[in-house]
């Protein structure tokens, strides 16, 4: 009794706070979204930016900044995706309305985009500046084949 009582509970609260989630995200103001993605997307391409000029000898590789930036990339990778819900088509966007047209082709992209960070982050940390070359350049493109279909210019 006392075990089910405390299950009950937890459930009870579990729920409680999915809603409080939810109503928290639907709270959020499509420009908040909009600006919440853009951010992400923002230091990601900040983070990108460092290993892509060390990949093309523009800047010294530095296996430490390296690692470092690509781990961030990493994490700031899995954020943009869960703000470009209802009313984000429009505004100060370069998101093209194709996006909630192709909603699965968009995710898989957004998916293949985040496994090839991944990667990157990976690879930088284990120091090998030609395995790491080679993952910028998976990585670049899996950041231009979203750009190319769903960014306006
Ligand atoms: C970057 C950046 C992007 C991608 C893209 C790759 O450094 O900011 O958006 O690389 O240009 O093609």
């Amino acid at each position: 009794m006392r075990n089910s009582k405390k299950s009950a509970a937890a459930l009870i609260a579990a729920a409680g706070m999915a809603v409080a989630a939810g109503a928290a995200f639907a709270q959020q103001k499509p420009e908040d979204a909009i600006k919440y993605r853009q951010s992400a997307l923002f230091i990601l391409g900040q983070s990108f930016g460092p290993l892509a000029a060390m990949a093309q000898g523009k800047i010294p590789y530095d296996k430490d900044a390296a690692a470092r930036d690509a781990g961030i990339a990493e994490f700031v990778s899995k954020l943009p995706w869960s703000r470009f819900g209802p009313g984000t088509d429009q505004g100060n966007t370069k998101a093209k309305p194709e996006i909630w047209l192709n909603l699965e082709d968009f995710r898989a992209k957004a998916d293949k985009m985040q496994a090839e960070v991944a990667k990157l982050a990976q690879v930088a940390r284990t120091g090998d500046f030609n395995a790491l070359k080679m993952q910028v350049g998976e990585t670049g493109k899996a950041c231009k084949a979203c750009h190319d279909e769903y960014r306006n210019k």
